[in-house]
């Protein structure tokens, strides 16, 4: 399925890494209240039982703000509890597969960093793409680096939409500006901040700001 542009400007992943004793839920929810418009579901080092419990209660409250939610890798999960989609790197499943599985009514989510992955995963039909690491980033050690030059090639070599990840600020955001990107994708900038729905309404407002 195709993405609305809309629904892919402030694009948050989830990690629990700074939770610092609140709930992953209750995280999310101050997200939505700050404007999120997009969540996933990434948690590296769950087991398989809480990983599950969590997507359940996260697709239902997501449902309820009407903002898409998808799980990070996991297309079995995704398909039986019925979420939105999934987001899926170059050494993950393909596109082609996870839509014969998924059905082409849900999300498919591509990591890309060359012109090369991002046509592919287009034709093999994905939804939007992640593009990055646009700027340094603490939160994935092995992100490889995209240059603005290549986001905007890649912008225009697809109809798809694009959002940039990586490292994205609200001081580094404005270097966006004209790339072409639908919208932005962070974790640390909302999810490692002290007041999570300050920082959503935050970088919501300059997001929109760089987009117009
Ligand atoms: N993929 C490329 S960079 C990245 C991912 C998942 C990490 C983004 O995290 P942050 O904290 O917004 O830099
Ligand atoms: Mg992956």
């Amino acid at each position: 399925m195709r993405c609305t542009d809309e629904s892919l400007q402030l694009y948050a992943i989830t990690d629990r890494r700074w939770l610092a004793g609140k709930t992953l839920y209750s995280q999310v929810e101050e997200a939505l209240k700050g404007g999120a418009t997009f969540i996933q579901l990434r948690e590296k080092d769950l087991d398989e039982e809480t990983f599950r419990r969590e997507a359940v209660a996260l697709k239902e409250l997501c449902g309820k703000y009407g903002v898409p939610f998808v799980l990070d890798d996991n297309v079995k999960l995704a398909k039986e509890i019925d979420a939105d989609g999934v987001h899926v790197g170059q050494s993950d499943m393909e596109a082609g597969e996870v839509v014969r599985l998924l059905g082409e009514d849900k999300i498919i989510g591509v990591s890309a960093s060359t012109v090369e992955d991002a046509v592919l995963a287009e034709k093999r039909g994905a939804s939007y793409l992640g593009v990055g690491a646009v700027f340094p980033t603490g939160t994935k050690d092995d992100a490889s680096g995209v240059s603005m030059e290549t986001l905007r090639e890649i912008c225009q070599a697809v109809h798809i939409p694009v959002v940039a990840i990586g490292g994205i600020t609200g001081e580094n955001l404005g270097q966006l500006r004209g790339s072409g990107i639908a919208g932005i994708s962070v974790i640390s900038a909302i999810f490692a901040q002290p007041d999570v729905r300050k920082a959503t309404e935050e970088l919501k407002k300059k997001t929109e700001e760089m987009l117009s």
